[in-house]
């Protein structure tokens, strides 16, 4: 099979066995990065910036060592790639996403995966302490996720090889969610994570959310009611975070060998996910709406400006022909009346005939009446005069019909085409992708 073939199959294999979402949010990752006619390439050459949507949303998980954060990404995907236990901290920070084979990349690697996190490495030592695993995992929303676990966050004399607050706020600026993990053991309340929550929350409070974890070791139902009172509490004391109704479901991974009774909101997590991903979506797809809007206003603005241009042009070019012929009539006629007024008829005669000779003193006649009334002293001022002022509207005429830049007619075509190609294309396509959002959204409410 040629290899062209071949390839087109595997991605048509893809294709069935990507989910809509998946399939949208490609889809309209394409439409951007397209090498020839993506948006971001005409919108550069329209003198604007357009960023491409990210395929994957990103949730950040923070929290006290040994909160639960590695356990929760293992349980979500349903795979150990993340490392967990109490004594293990996570050192650095580790992308997990989804992906064609099991990896583990570096973190030069993790920046060339996810460009939107170049930031990142401005921040001395983070590079070195970056990671991604790539697993293989469908499982829920996956594919549609990228996680970012953590290193614990303590007080005190704890030593991170890198600024870790900087960090962590670089991460929640880029992130879709930012979860907060609270274990009702561990030192869930130390100063370095109240003070992240409360800088995070002054930016992005719609993308905190916060939960009581490993919510089976809380004891009786009384003892964490407790704790999460406690939590609560303090998390109020903080002056940025002091809103009612502290929303913080209590979640533990669940454990068949176990039998806790104690409701477990893990569920909701999930929901949670997949809110964030339909919102994103849905954005992503107006987004893509209003960018094919700037892109034909943008076109627009240029043509009429370009004619305008054109406009302005012809008439400064006539103006500008104008006062030249005039610069030039001037010193001619002056020469003429001199001629007229200082050869003898009859030299004229013999030349140009009676007729024209009879005809030249006629019109000649204002301009030499007026000539004749200046004394003759000042002749040669006006003469000297009369050329420099035909000078004068030499320039003028050329500074008048300086022209503005105008399109080629290739470029000018070029920009219709690409109104063209949004409006048409890449519109139509957008409406087919809503379409099937939508009808995906219906058939899963029927469910
Ligand atoms: N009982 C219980 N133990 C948990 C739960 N989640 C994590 N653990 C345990 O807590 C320890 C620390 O978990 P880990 O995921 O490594 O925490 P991290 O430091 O926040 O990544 C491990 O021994 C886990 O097995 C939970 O929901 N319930
Ligand atoms: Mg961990």
């Amino acid at each position: 099979m040629p290899k062209n073939v071949k390839q087109k199959t595997v991605s048509a294999l893809e294709d069935v066995t990507l989910t809509t979402n998946e399939k949208i949010l490609k889809e309209c990752h394409v439409l951007y990065t397209h090498p020839d006619n993506g948006l971001v390439k005409i919108a550069e050459e329209l003198g604007f910036t357009l960023l491409a949507p990210r395929k994957k949303i990103t949730v950040i998980l923070i929290g006290n060592h040994s909160a639960g954060k590695s356990s929760f990404i293992n349980w979500y995907i349903e795979e150990h790639v993340q490392r967990t236990g109490v004594a293990i901290e996570t050192q650095g920070f580790t992308f997990v996403t989804s992906g064609r084979k099991r990896e583990s990349l570096t973190g030069n690697a993790t920046l060339h995966l996810y460009p939107h996190f170049k930031p990142l490495q401005e921040i001395p030592g983070v590079v070195d302490y970056l990671a991604t695993e790539v697993s293989t995992s469908k499982q829920k929303k996956f594919s549609l996720v990228t996680f970012v676990d953590t290193p614990g966050l303590v007080d005190g004399d704890m030593k991170y090889p890198f600024d870790v607050n900087e960090a962590i706020n670089w991460l929640g600026d880029l992130a879709d969610l930012i979860f907060v993990f609270f274990d009702p053991i561990g030192q869930a309340l130390c100063k370095r994570t109240l003070n992240l929550v409360e800088e995070l929350n002054s930016r992005h409070p719609e993308r905190l959310r916060f939960y009581l974890s490993k919510a089976d070791e809380a004891g009786h139902e009384s003892d964490r009611q407790r704790v999460l009172m406690q939590i609560v509490q303090e998390l109020c004391k903080r002056p940025g975070l002091n809103k009612t109704g502290f929303d913080m479901p209590t979640i533990y991974i669940p454990d068949s060998n176990k039998q806790v009774r104690c409701v477990n909101q893990i569920e909701d997590v999930c929901k949670d996910v997949e809110k964030t991903i339909n919102q994103t979506i849905q954005n992503t797809l107006n987004t893509l709406e209003k960018d094919c809007d700037k892109i034909s206003e943008i076109v627009d603005q240029t043509i009429k400006q370009d004619n305008e241009d054109r406009s302005y042009n012809l008439k400064a070019s006539g103006k500008g022909v104008l006062l030249m012929l005039l610069s030039f009539l001037l010193p001619s006629l002056l020469v003429v009346n001199f001629l007229v007024a200082n050869l003898p008829r009859s030299t004229i005669t013999s030349t140009l005939g009676e007729e024209t000779t009879e005809m030249l003193y006629v019109y000649t006649s204002p301009i030499r009446s007026f000539w004749l009334a200046v004394p003759e002293d000042y002749h040669f001022h006006l003469l000297l005069s009369v050329i420099g002022f035909s000078f004068i509207l030499f320039f003028v005429s050329r500074w008048v019909s300086r022209l503005r830049p105008t399109l080629s007619r290739a470029h000018k075509r070029r920009l219709m085409e690409y109104r063209e190609f949004v409006e048409t294309i890449v519109k139509s396509k957008r409406k087919t992708l809503y379409q099937e959002y939508l009808q995906q959204s219906i058939a899963e409410q029927d469910l």
